[in-house]
């Protein structure tokens, strides 16, 4: 792989993303400032991937993935709201604050979260233009986030009965997490009007990304820098809570996160290299540190 200073990279679009966020939050009534106190803070991985593969894709129009961006990023921060609720992962912290619900209370944190989510899909279908890519961008997000994915994975996760065993970790990252990376990557492939075999490949590829982000995400609760980000620290290794690293231990998970960084390589080295920043993409999700 050639050099590339992803971190740069990271910053730049995070920028960018970060700015674009800020035009679609008027402050109109006061449902927007509490939506807008939960979306500050997040490292916008999911946006960055889907303007990384628009552009390696040969996607010129940075104002048609934008809005597709940020709504990602809305949908990931309302996953994140609900996450914390008492009934849920009953969390105090989330980057770097009060979470929602501890910020404003319960109902109204229920709501931002409501409003961050219809939201996204207001921005999935702005504007005119390509507008049947804009169709199967929302049956492709709607599919992994609704209760064939990110839903299902939660209610796998929040399940105490689960059997603390391989396939359930499986199935609790393939659709908590997996997925919706998988789709950020396969929405800028669907706007930039790649071809089905390309997809196929971005989705597999980004699927293995996926499972990826949530073994480090585990690796890192028990030995990153969550407690200085605001979330809890040790949350997720409780008792009850299954993950990579209470599983596999610390090693173990490094192992098969090693293991799926690979495959995730394998799959974009496929297509070329015009696709080469997923893979040094992948590789900092391997060594990340927050
Ligand atoms: C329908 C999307 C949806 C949600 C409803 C509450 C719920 C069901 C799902 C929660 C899923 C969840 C919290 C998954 C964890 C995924 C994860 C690894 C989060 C951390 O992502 P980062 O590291 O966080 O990208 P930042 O803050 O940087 O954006």
């Amino acid at each position: 792989m050639s050099d590339v200073d992803i971190v740069a990279y990271l910053k730049e679009n995070k920028a960018l993303v970060d700015s674009a966020l800020k035009e679609f939050f008027p402050e109109t009534n006061p449902l927007f400032p509490m939506m807008r106190y939960s979306i500050e803070g997040g490292k916008r991985i999911r946006p960055i991937l889907a303007i990384t593969v628009y552009q390696a894709a040969g996607g010129k129009d940075l104002t048609a993935i934008l809005p597709i961006a940020c709504g990602l990023e809305l949908i990931h921060t309302y996953s994140l709201i609900h996450d914390d609720l008492p009934c849920m992962d009953n969390d105090d912290f989330r980057r770097g604050k009060a979470s929602s619900h501890r910020k404003y209370g319960e109902a109204p944190a229920i709501l931002a979260g409501d409003g961050l989510f219809a939201y996204a899909f207001e921005l999935f279908t702005l504007g005119n233009t390509l507008a049947n890519e804009k169709c199967l961008i929302v049956q492709a997000v709607s599919e992994a986030v609704g209760p064939k994915g990110v839903v299902y994975g939660q209610l796998m996760d929040i399940d105490e009965e689960k059997r603390m065993e391989p396939c359930s970790l499986r199935t609790i990252h393939v659709h908590k997490t997996a997925k919706f990376i998988a789709v950020s990557v396969l929405a800028g492939a669907i706007l930039a009007k790649v071809s089905k075999a390309v997809q196929d490949t971005l989705k597999t590829g980004g699927l293995y990304m996926g499972m990826l982000f949530q073994y480090t995400d585990d690796i890192l609760d028990v030995v990153g820098e969550k407690k200085t980000l605001g979330k809890t620290p040790g949350k997720d290794s409780v008792a009850g809570k299954l993950t990579a690293s209470a599983l596999y231990g610390i090693d173990g998970a490094r192992f098969r996160a090693k293991r799926y960084a690979d495959h995730a390589i394998a799959q974009f080295k496929k297509l070329g290299s015009d696709f080469s920043l997923l893979c040094h993409l992948t590789s900092f999700i391997l060594n990340r540190t927050f």
